[in-house]
């Protein structure tokens, strides 16, 4: 892409990428263009997209534009609004810690338990708490698989048991308990309130009180989860979006195989 100066709103800024200052791109690098949505507790109207543009200038977005707007309910207006954002990150200082280890397919994994552990492993997956959404938790251990990766269900060398959702943290150890688990896998998809932190929480303070907390690999994983929050709640790993069986299943293999050691 050439460099240079480019004209816009009346200023000018620099179309170099610059990993120090890095902004939203639209069309031309560093305009800032953004695409936005929400919702104010406001009769739909004027006056309600002025305050939706105000608020845009207010959150740092240069030129707010509101390209999309509906009544939800009488008193909420829904929007969608552009803007261009006027700050930016320095992408050379970020660190996110990360799930370390080297991700396998789903016989390389079968063939690293053979030889490392000797023995297949009892993974135990669940929604659990109130959370009612299956599909996570479903893609990672359905012997049918997601997105192209077999679920755990299919791996020869762990046996895999999926309980579904809504399961309680009680329910999910006497579980645990019965089966002799090396690993529980646990979805939480739900993040209003933080409902999710307390459930996780209150599921590794059972753990701790029942003594089976280090005797098991405890994961957990959701579209709002990430390896930091994981290993703040207690967790040993999380996974977040875009992950599959083949993560999961590659990190307990290796995590199992250095507890052995
Ligand atoms: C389908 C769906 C439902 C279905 C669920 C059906 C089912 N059998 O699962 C139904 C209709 C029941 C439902 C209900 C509700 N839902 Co809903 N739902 C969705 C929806 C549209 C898709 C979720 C999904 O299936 N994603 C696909 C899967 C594959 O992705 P995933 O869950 O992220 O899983 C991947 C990773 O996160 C990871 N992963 C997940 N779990 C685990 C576990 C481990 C161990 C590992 C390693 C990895 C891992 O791997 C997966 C594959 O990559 C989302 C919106 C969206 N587009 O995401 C809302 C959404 C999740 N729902 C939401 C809400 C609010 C609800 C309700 C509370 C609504 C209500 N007021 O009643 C109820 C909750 C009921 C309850 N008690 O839980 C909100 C959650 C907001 C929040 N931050 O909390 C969302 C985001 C919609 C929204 N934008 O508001 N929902």
């Amino acid at each position: 892409m050439s460099g240079g100066l480019y004209s816009m709103d009346k200023k000018e800024f620099s179309t170099e990428l610059n990993l120090k200052e890095v902004k939203p791109y639209g069309d031309t690098m560093n305009d800032g263009k953004t695409q936005m949505s929400f919702t104010l507790p406001l009769p739909c109207g004027d006056e309600a997209i002025e305050a939706a543009k105000q608020l845009m200038k207010k959150m740092g977005f240069e030129n707010p534009q509101v390209v999309f707007y509906k009544e939800l309910t009488e008193g909420f207006t829904f929007f969608n609004c552009y803007g261009s954002c006027t700050h930016n990150v320095d992408y050379t200082t970020i660190s996110v810690p990360k799930v370390e280890t080297t991700t396998m397919d789903m016989h390389e994994v079968d063939d690293f338990i053979k030889e490392n552990i000797g023995r297949s492993l009892v993974i135990i997956g669940a929604s659990t708490g109130t959370d009612a959404h299956t599909v996570g938790i479903d893609a990672i251990m359905n012997m049918k698989g997601y997105a192209g990766h077999y679920g755990l269900e299919r791996y020869e060398m762990i046996e895999a048991l999926n309980m579904g959702s809504q399961v309680s943290n009680e329910d999910f150890i006497a579980k645990a308990i019965e089966l002799k688990a090396d690993a529980l896998l646990v979805s939480q998809t739900v993040t209003q309130k933080d409902v999710h932190i307390k459930n996780l929480v209150e599921l590794v303070e059972m753990l701790e009180a029942e003594g089976l907390r280090d005797k098991v690999i405890l994961c957990c994983g959701g579209p709002r989860l990430s390896h930091e929050l994981a290993k703040e709640l207690g967790y040993d790993a999380g996974f977040g979006m875009n992950t599959y069986a083949d993560d999961v299943a590659s990190y307990i293999a290796q995590e199992m195989q250095k507890r052995l050691k």
